[in-house]
This record gives C-alpha cells, sequence and structure tokens, in this order.
C-alpha cells in the first residue's frame, strides 16, 4: 500500500493492538467513557495477540506475510465492545487472524459500545494512515461522514458483522450474517413447533440501533404477521448482555403473567432471562411453560439448546476473519472485491425435536463446535 512510512521501524518496535476485553463477557468491565479503550493497556494476564498467535516454531513474519514486499499490512480493527460471548469469539478470530506472524499489525480498539468512541477510532486510524480499516458498526445510523473521510484519505473500509445504512459506495466491501434470514428463521421454526398453537411472546431484543437487533426484530415480525394467533406482549433491549437480559426479564415478569415464549436476541441475553425466570419459579425448556429462542448458537448457549433449555438457538457464525482477510489479500493483489459476503448460519434445535428448518442438537454437533 501507498502509505507505508517508516514501515519497517515501526513494525520492529510497534505492536499496537489494544485488548480492553477479557475472554469471557461475564468479566467484562463496567462501561465507561472516560475510560476510552484506546488509552486502556492490556490486562497483564492477557498476552498481546500477536505474541500469542507467534509460537516460536512458526514461520517468521516475513515468510508468512501476504504483502510482496513482506512488510506488515497495518489493519486498523474498531470492534463493537465486549458485551458477549459471540463478541469475544469474534475478536480472537480477528486476533489469531491478522497476527504479526500472518503478516499484519493489527490495531485493535474495543469501542466499549459508545457510538462515539467508535467514530473517533475510525479517525484515529485514518489520521495514522492504516492500509485497511475493519468497523463493526455498534449502530447502523450516523456513518457518512467518517466513511467518506476514509474515502478521501484513500483506506479501504471493511464493514463487518453488522450493517451501516450509509451509501455502499462510501465503503468497499460489507460481510456478515443475514440478521432478517435469522429473525425469520426462528419465527418460521415456531410456528411448525407450536403447530397452530397461540403464542403470547416477550422479546429480549440487542443494542439499540445495531443491526442486528433491527434484523433480527425485522425478520422475526415478518412470520409474527403471518400467524394471527400470535402477540407480542412486549419488545425491550436488553443490551446483548446477561445483565440486560435478567433485568428486562424481571421486569416482563412483573408485568406479563401469561406468556409461552421468550425470544432472547443472543445466547447471554438467554442466560440472564434463565436466572430471572428460575428466580420466580417459573419454567422453561422442552419440559417447562415458556419455550426460549435464542440467537448466536456460541457452545455455551448450545450447551443448553442440548439440554433442552433453550428449545431453539439460531446461530450467527462469530468466525469472520477469514472473510475479511481473503479481502484484504484480494485488494493487495489488485484484484476487485464482491461488495456483499454472506456468512452463512444454521439453526439448532433440542434433542427430540425435528425440524425442517433446524438441525437437531446432539453432543456430537456441540463437540465440532470451535466457539
Ligand atoms: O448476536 C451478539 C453480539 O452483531 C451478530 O452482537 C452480532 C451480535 C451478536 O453482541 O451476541
Amino acid at each position: 500500500m501507498k502509505k507505508k512510512i517508516a514501515l519497517l521501524l515501526m513494525a520492529a518496535m510497534t505492536i499496537s493492538t489494544l485488548v480492553a476485553c477479557g475472554n469471557s463477557a461475564a468479566e467484562a468491565p463496567a462501561s465507561t467513557t472516560e475510560e476510552a479503550p484506546a488509552e486502556e493497556a492490556a490486562p497483564e494476564e492477557e498476552a498481546a495477540p500477536a505474541e500469542e498467535a507467534a509460537p516460536e516454531e512458526e514461520a517468521p513474519a516475513e515468510e508468512a506475510a501476504p504483502a510482496a514486499d513482506g512488510e506488515l499490512i497495518k489493519v486498523g480493527f474498531a470492534q463493537v465492545g465486549h458485551e458477549s460471548d459471540w463478541r469475544a469469539a469474534n475478536t480472537k478470530n480477528y486476533q489469531d487472524t491478522f497476527s504479526e506472524a500472518n503478516g499484519y499489525e493489527l490495531s485493535f480498539v474495543d469501542c466499549d459500545n459508545d457510538h462515539a468512541v467508535q467514530i473517533e477510532t475510525v479517525r484515529g486510524f485514518i489520521e495514522q494512515e492504516l492500509d485497511y480499516i475493519c468497523i463493526a458498526p455498534i449502530q447502523s445510523a450516523g456513518w457518512d461522514t467518517v466513511l467518506q473521510e476514509a474515502q478521501d484519505a484513500g483506506i479501504p473500509v471493511l464493514i463487518v458483522d453488522r450493517a451501516v445504512d450509509a451509501d455502499p459506495s462510501l465503503y468497499t466491501t460489507a460481510l456478515g450474517c443475514d440478521m432478517v434470514a435469522e429473525g425469520e428463521a426462528a419465527g418460521n421454526w415456531l410456528a411448525e413447533y407450536l403447530n397452530g398453537e397461540a403464542a403470547n411472546i416477550l422479546v429480549i431484543e440487542g443494542s439499540v440501533g445495531a443491526s442486528a437487533t433491527l434484523g433480527r426484530t425485522e425478520g422475526f415480525n415478518n412470520i409474527v404477521a403471518n400467524n394471527s394467533n400470535w402477540t407480542v406482549l412486549d419488545s425491550q433491549s436488553g443490551d446483548f448482555t446477561q445483565a440486560g437480559g435478567q433485568e428486562v426479564m424481571e421486569s416482563f415478569i412483573k408485568s406479563y403473567s401469561d406468556f409461552n415464549v421468550v425470544v432472547c436476541q443472543n445466547d447471554n441475553e438467554a442466560y440472564g432471562a434463565m436466572d430471572a425466570m428460575d428466580a420466580a419459579g417459573i419454567t422453561y425448556g422442552v419440559d417447562g411453560d415458556v419455550t426460549i429462542i435464542s440467537f448466536d448458537a456460541t457452545h455455551d448457549g448450545l450447551q443448553y439448546t442440548l439440554d433442552g433449555k433453550i428449545t431453539c438457538n439460531v446461530e450467527c457464525n462469530p468466525l469472520q476473519a477469514g472473510f475479511a482477510e481473503e479481502v484484504i489479500k484480494k485488494l493487495e493483489a489488485g484484484e476487485a472485491v464482491d461488495a456483499w459476503t454472506l456468512v452463512k448460519d444454521e439453526a439448532f434445535v433440542a434433542p427430540g425435536i425435528e425440524s425442517a428448518y433446524a438441525v437437531t442438537m446432539s453432543q456430537e454437533v456441540l463437540d465440532g463446535r470451535a466457539y
């Protein structure tokens, strides 16, 4: 790329990767804007990922580097935050993929679910004249100005995981799961499962304004509209966190006594919702009064599906960095890239349930889970 000023020196002395998140959402620090993640030092117990990914026996960076000239390719990643297990898996996947051993210098910033921090992070990447910028947008609105700035600076931008509302001509490519299709899969499975039975549904949404939330809500509501005996009693944001899921479920339990379906827009919210129902003596799962649907299908989420607690779990695969790397390799080679790459996913249901929309869960499926 054209902006390789003093790169050799920087490659030798810099690991700009910053880690502001733990491996588990449960360890997540409280969110404060003062603690802008860019300034946080990596916690001591966490080795910088570039070091993790480069054990001594591996080929030296020069040999593995995709850049023709052997220089490290500078990639900035403005990550959403550390709200969920899905996010932790996604972060690790980026850090493993964009390692020094693989030929990259990754500037990773955990934006702590703060849109303003994320915009400023991208501006920082532009000022640092990075070669590529990956953005997992916290919210879909409000991107035009900074995307224009990146374009004016000639830096390719990859919109990853979630989508933006901006004109696609303002960024190079986008990749991720189809959130509307995920919501529809959940709805279609529920219709098949209930087989005409009425549903009083409570929805714990993800973070407000996130495309993952908007898409899953839209998709699910498309199916609700086809089922005249389904009612969505309430729909509130649990911010994609376990604490948020618990809080929203506790307030639902106070307000509604007659519900038989709870839709949680990610696994962590489902864990919180289960805690709230346990505390209130409400039974759930294949043998209980309430059917829980979740999204993400992370390892722990699928364990609950195998155990019959989360009856249906709609996957969103967090291992997406390889798709981003493929785009970057093509751009490095001067090749054209697709405007959009779909990361495919599937749904899973508890043992004993056969579905046209989902795979029946087994120990084998769980064992094969990489995240
Ligand atoms: O479902 C949730 C995470 O954007 C698909 O964000 C992602 C969502 C995922 O916090 O767990």
